[in-house]
């Protein structure tokens, strides 16, 4: 069951909500499950690594998804989107507060946001970048055919721009990648509470956070983040080496009972058909 119902912001008078997005990605994940669970009214347009490189810089002078377009303005990064859409809403489960506790979410957030989650991104991306048509049916998923045959076909010759992208260098930013997923899943294990929430005694934005940057590692089944099969071998042995850490099993534990979506989609949201 659902509690997402529960989550939903009644009554706000929303403004237009355009969200530009990668498929596969924790940050993007982290904004998709906000405005879901809120029940935003908004767009939703997939973009993909490479080709969103020009799109991205145009909106807003950088490059990194994900992007929202709250009216006539874009806006970056996924934190401030977070806090955007709290302010929107005034969902309280949503906002940071001043107050001891919201500095902890605060402190908490950036920590993954800023080094696990950036760290944890290259041994996940080193384990499937050899396979090009992996990845055109993470990130091209839900095109045409031919779409998806054409990405496929650029991906080898955008590789080595995507490892530098990332900070991809040797084995040892791999290493450290792994590195980082223990640390953050033993930080899950050692945080939780008796309700097993990171926040407080209900599902709240530091569950969102945190489930949405570890879904990559613990790959919630029937999910957004569920990864396509099948899967590069290097992948699927670093998502076994992790699987029963009790994070990964909280994580998904958290997309059972809280992620409502079970796919992710093109166009407009269910509240705007
Ligand atoms: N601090 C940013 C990081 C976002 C980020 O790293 N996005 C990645 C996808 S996971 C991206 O779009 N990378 C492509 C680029 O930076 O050009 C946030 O919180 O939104």
């Amino acid at each position: 069951m659902t509690e997402s119902s529960d989550l939903r912001a009644r009554g706000v008078k929303w403004p237009a909500l355009e969200l530009r997005q990668f498929r596969l990605s924790p940050y993007n994940e982290k904004v998709r499950w906000a405005l879901d669970a809120l029940g935003a009214p908004h767009l939703r347009r997939s973009l993909l690594p490479g080709p969103h490189l020009p799109v991205v810089r145009r909106l807003t002078g950088q490059t990194a998804t994900p992007i929202l377009r709250i009216d006539k303005n874009w806006i970056a990064g996924s934190a401030a989107i977070l806090d955007a859409l709290a302010q929107l809403s005034g969902a309280a489960w949503l906002h940071r507060g001043k107050d001891e506790a919201g500095q902890r979410a605060r402190t908490i957030e950036a920590r993954f946001d800023d080094d696990w989650v950036p760290r944890i991104r290259r041994a996940v991306l080193a384990s499937a970048l050899g396979d090009p048509g992996f990845m055109a049916s993470q990130f091209a998923a839900g095109r045409p055919a031919l779409g998806r045959a054409l990405y496929r076909a650029i991906l080898p010759l955008a590789r080595e721009r995507i490892r530098q992208g990332n900070g991809i260098r040797t084995q040892a930013d791999v290493t450290d990648g792994e590195q980082a997923i223990g640390e953050a899943l033993d930080f899950v294990s050692a945080n939780l509470g008796p309700d097993g929430y990171l926040g407080g005694p209900r599902f709240g934005r530091l569950d969102l956070v945190v489930a949405s940057h570890l879904a990559a590692v613990a790959n919630p089944p029937d999910s957004p983040m569920s990864r396509p099969e099948p899967m590069p071998e290097a992948t699927r042995a670093m998502l076994e080496r992790w699987h029963d850490h009790p994070g990964s099993a909280w994580v998904r534990e958290v997309y059972a009972r809280h992620r409502g979506a079970k796919t992710d989609f093109e166009g407009m949201s269910e509240r705007m058909r």
